[in-house]
């Protein structure tokens, strides 16, 4: 079989205009939030990716279809699913595609589809990376592997807490991805801007970082960029991450239910606090994303 993906109208239509396009992901909206709460974020996203001057493809597979664009009921749909939404990384796609399944896809799992697509930017909340306690249960998130192998550029509030973010800033470095940090000098940690591991460079605006992109992709045509923007109004989370993580794992949870499982409980001890930090850093984030296509057009 030979996989095919389908573009929205707008999506195509900004396509043929040569104007920039950022994909967003769909794991966040099922397995991200809980009681169909991602579909605001969704929804919000795509508004503020418009509002900077881009065209937002939101990628997901519907029942078997792998889209790139998808309308407001296959938003609420993701939404509405949570975890019942299969969560697919980039291996995950052709089983769903075969088996008609509604499969929500985590960055690598988007970053597989933007390459098929010819996408460039893409904006997420929190990448994956090294788990605490890798040591043991060799977790590390397919996601990482996914950015070092595709040319894309990925907007996010750094690795949330809940990993091992030096882990996975180390990794990061092994792979070669350059990690800029939007106007710090440390990768942030999602729920908070600061303590973070140091990045590799500090970017001041979507010029800069735009040629940064593109001087990267010259040299290296097949490798991802990862740009770190500290959440405003971010909290400490620590003991409730800590807490969390440490209830999951001896619950015996283990592999890709482990993320969603985590987030959750974060959410019920933080009184609801940390949807509240995740919904606004998320939009934030899609926001910088299309400024910095909308640079990267203008200069190629
Ligand atoms: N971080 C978040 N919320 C999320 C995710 C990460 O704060 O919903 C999702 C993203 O889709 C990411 C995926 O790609 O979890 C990583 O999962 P895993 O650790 O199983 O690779
Ligand atoms: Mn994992």
């Amino acid at each position: 079989m030979t996989l095919t993906v389908r573009m929205s109208d707008e999506v195509t239509e900004a396509f043929a205009a040569g104007r920039p396009v950022v994909a967003l992901e769909t794991t966040l909206i099922s397995h991200g939030f809980s009681g169909g709460r991602g579909l605001a974020a969704a929804v919000e996203s795509e508004e503020r990716v418009r509002a900077a001057g881009a065209v937002p493809a939101t990628i997901g597979i519907v029942d078997g279809e792998v889209r790139v664009g998808l309308d407001r009921d296959s938003l609420e749909r993701f939404a509405e699913a949570g975890t019942d939404a299969r969560k697919a990384g980039a291996r995950d796609i052709t089983a769903c595609v075969v088996q008609g399944a509604l499969g929500s896809t985590t960055v690598g799992g988007t970053l597989a589809v933007c390459r098929r697509a010819g996408i460039s930017f893409m904006a997420t909340g929190g990448i994956g990376g090294v788990h605490r306690g890798f040591a043991e249960s060799l977790d590390i998130s397919a996601d990482l592997l996914q950015i070092a192998r595709t040319p894309v550029l990925v907007v996010c509030s750094g690795a949330k807490s809940i990993l091992d973010v030096p882990a996975t800033s180390e990794m990061l470095e092994t792979l070669a991805v350059p990690v800029l940090g939007w106007q710090t000098a440390t990768l942030p940690l999602f729920y908070s801007a600061a303590g973070g591991p140091p990045v590799s460079a500090t970017v001041g605006t979507a010029a800069e970082t735009a040629r940064i992109a593109q001087g990267h992709w010259s040299l290296n045509p097949s490798g991802g960029l990862i740009v770190g923007r500290p959440p405003v109004g971010g909290i400490d989370m620590e003991d409730v991450i800590s807490a969390a993580v440490e209830r999951v794992r001896s619950s015996g949870v283990t592999g890709q239910a482990v993320t969603p499982a985590v987030l959750t409980l974060i959410e019920e001890l933080s009184g609801g606090q940390s949807v509240t930090v995740n919904r606004a850093l998320i939009v934030d984030n899609a926001s910088l994303a299309a400024e910095i296509a909308v640079a990267y057009a203008a200069i190629s």
